[in-house]
């Protein structure tokens, strides 16, 4: 195989997953802008997603958000998605959006709350079991807004009792991925800040328990690609949240902030073996004031075209010029790549896979978003602002 062979044979088993709550209607804290179109229901959002796969061919699954994407019937939701050509994915849980989650979930002060909390996530499991799920997504609000509002480390001692709850309800295969955010909506702590501390209650709990990086979650001028290594280095990488950021968690289309940041984060990626399948690649984002599913291809692709670039990376080259101490030289073998214009490659990657070579027109030619602005009235909001 030429090494172009084996670069696009690579783009072809790409998977990005994408989130049911990226095709409903979304906002700020401010105001949610609704759109024409968009799904009341969680078939609809699969329909939706089901596009996004249609035309980019390497987003064949979707993550779910309980109990925002709440059924009867999970194994029919997962048929139905199958019907049309994807399948469930990450099932995301949701200890956020109620009167009893003030003053936290998993981390509350009252035994009470925390049973609440916990036995959210055990339904998400039993979800999981009926969608054939793999992944149980966590990410928790909680933290303290004052200095003394409550005890910092007990609250990791809850965290660690009720994580360990869950985790011994995981069947066979089934793993967790524990999302780290920086800040908000605490202020003063958040219970899981950064990848330290994800990673070293993901560590105690066993195998089953890896990080997932949000890109959105870190502060300004972070090095994420130095955690993605060194997750990937430990065998605790679970996957990412891909999205992209100019302030805080933006949820803007990822790529579109930092390309440069998105290859340098796929490079590592690939450097450290992490393109597999025991990676979850997922998007977290929000399209609050752009058309969502163009919006959602559109990321796609940039993930696409990060990850060919790191794929091209002269990996000799770069190990050649490291090792005789050539700095501006192996500088170059990186950026080199990263400057390739890899879009004729993915056009001919599509149209070997039977693609139309150009997601975005094929799409926009489809005539799916005349047709579910006509179908559709009274689009479903996302679960965001109000
Ligand atoms: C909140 O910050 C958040 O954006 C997290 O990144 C979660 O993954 C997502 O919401 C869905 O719950
Ligand atoms: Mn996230
Ligand atoms: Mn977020």
């Amino acid at each position: 195989m030429t090494e172009l062979a084996a670069v696009k044979a690579a783009l072809k088993t790409q998977a990005v997953e994408t989130p049911s709550w990226a095709y409903g209607n979304s906002g700020t804290r401010f105001k949610v802008f609704a759109q024409a179109g968009v799904p009341r229901t969680p078939r609809e959002k699969l329909a939706d997603a089901a596009k996004v796969h249609e035309y980019t061919g390497v987003a064949p699954t979707v993550a779910l958000h309980i109990p925002w994407d709440t059924v009867d019937d999970y194994a029919a939701l997962a048929k139905y998605a199958e019907d049309r050509g994807v399948k469930l994915g990450a099932i995301n849980s949701n200890t956020f959006q109620d009167d009893d989650y003030k003053l936290g979930s998993i981390c509350h002060p009252s035994a009470a709350v925390r049973r609440k909390a916990v036995d959210h996530l055990l339904e998400c499991v039993d979800i999981m079991d009926a969608t054939g799920s793999r992944d149980l997504k966590l990410w928790f609000a909680d933290g303290t807004n004052y200095p003394g509002q409550d005890d910092v480390r007990e609250r990791q001692d809850r965290l660690a009792e009720g994580l360990a709850e869950v985790y011994e309800r995981l069947g066979e295969g089934q793993r967790m991925l524990l999302e780290y955010k920086f800040f908000e909506p605490a202020f003063y702590t958040t219970d899981v800040p950064d990848w330290g501390t994800a990673y070293a209650h993901c560590l105690k709990l066993g195998p089953k328990a890896q990080v997932v990086v949000d890109t959105g979650h870190h502060a300004p001028g972070t090095n994420i690609e130095f955690i993605v290594a060194t997750l990937l280095r430990e065998g605790k990488l679970g996957g990412f949240d891909f999205n992209s950021r100019f302030y805080a968690d933006d949820d803007l289309m990822v790529g579109a902030a930092d390309p440069f940041q998105l290859f340098r984060i796929m490079y590592e990626v690939v450097r450290g073996g992490g393109f597999t399948p025991e990676v979850a690649f997922m998007l977290d984002q929000c399209h609050n004031i752009e058309a969502k599913i163009p919006a959602i291809i559109r990321s796609v692709m940039n993930v696409q075209e990060a990850t060919a670039k790191a794929l091209l990376v002269d990996r000799e080259a770069l190990r050649s010029a490291q090792v005789a101490g050539d700095v501006l030289g192996a500088n170059a073998v990186l950026m080199d790549a990263y400057n390739t214009d890899v879009r004729p490659l993915l056009r001919e990657v599509r149209e070997e896979m039977g693609l139309d070579p150009d997601p975005m027109a094929a799409y926009a030619a489809s005539g799916w978003a005349a047709k579910v602005v006509e179908e559709r009235v009274g689009g479903q909001q996302a679960g965001w602002g109000a």
